[in-house]
């Protein structure tokens, strides 16, 4: 049975925040998955992580951790610092995400996220992550992690943008742990085949799903071919998460790093919001559970 899930950033439009809180409200929606920031992990205490497993554990809920690693701990820098300050960073992000009972990584690990393109050597950048990865993937495969890589549009990476370069990418690290993140977003603009036929070509590489319309609202408020796509997924027999990445709100700092520069949420307070995330999940499981 897939799993639905939804970014915690739909809420607010800040990064910092509560998440025993959200996953009060995560659980309100009907949600089965919380996704929180992972580089938050590496600063939280060991008490504050027992009380978000022990919260998420009585709630029903399951915890993926996405993470966008900042530019001074980045596996693709050509500065053997910042490299290594990276490898050291995923891994701890590893260790941490045990204390919490989170089994999956997600994210491009491999860059800095927003990526800045000062450098776009791509070979030399993805050689180098590929040498940060094998070491981190090592780690995930001792601790039974998995980490799934997220496909970027070319906005976002110039490293991987679609499933075949993400196979690649995969193929050259070689670790068990070691999958792909497919996400509607950024495969409607780069792929193309379309995206059903995407995901059943991801097959057994499909670690991580993330889901939202064309302009990343909730699904079903757009034009996704939701039917066919919830097909594909059963044909695959994917049975992880599915984590929607509704971003509405403009401003704070998730705004900028998202660019939503217009309201998405129709000017919707807390309940409304509360709300539209319900009718997203009812309507998500009626097409991946059809
Ligand atoms: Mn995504």
């Amino acid at each position: 049975m897939m799993k639905i899930g939804t970014h915690f950033a739909y809420w607010g439009n800040t990064w910092n925040v509560n998440y025993v809180e959200l996953c009060h409200r995560a659980k309100k929606c009907g949600l089965d998955v919380l996704e929180v920031g992972a580089g938050d992990l590496v600063n939280m205490s060991d008490a504050e992580l027992e009380e978000l497993r022990v919260t998420a554990k009585d709630l029903g809920l399951q915890i993926s951790a996405n993470l966008g690693p900042p530019k001074d701990k980045d596996i693709c820098s050509a500065d053997p610092t910042v490299h290594a300050a990276g490898v050291e960073f995923l891994c701890a992000i590893l260790d941490q995400m045990v204390k919490i009972d989170c089994p999956i990584l997600i994210g491009a690990c491999y860059n800095h996220w927003p990526y800045d393109f000062v450098d776009t050597d791509k070979e030399a950048l993805l050689a180098r992550a590929v040498e940060g990865m094998k070491i981190v993937g090592d780690h995930a495969d001792k601790l039974g992690l998995t980490i799934a890589l997220e496909i970027l549009n070319r906005f976002e990476s110039c490293m991987i943008n679609t499933l075949d370069e993400g196979i690649a990418f995969c193929e050259r690290v070689g670790k068990k742990s070691v999958k792909l993140l497919l996400d509607t977003f950024h495969m409607n603009i780069e792929e193309v085949e379309d995206i059903p036929s995407v995901l059943r070509r991801g097959g057994d590489w499909v670690a991580h799903v993330h889901v939202g319309e064309a302009n990343r609202m909730l699904p079903g408020t757009g034009h996704m071919p939701w039917d066919e796509i919830g097909q594909a997924l059963r044909d695959i027999n994917y049975d992880g998460k599915v984590v929607m990445e509704p971003f509405l709100l403009v401003g704070g700092e998730v705004g900028p790093a998202i660019k939503v520069w217009r309201d998405l949420s129709g000017g919707a307070d807390a309940d409304k919001m509360d709300e539209m995330m319900t009718n997203a999940v009812n309507f998500l499981r009626s097409k991946l559970n059809a």
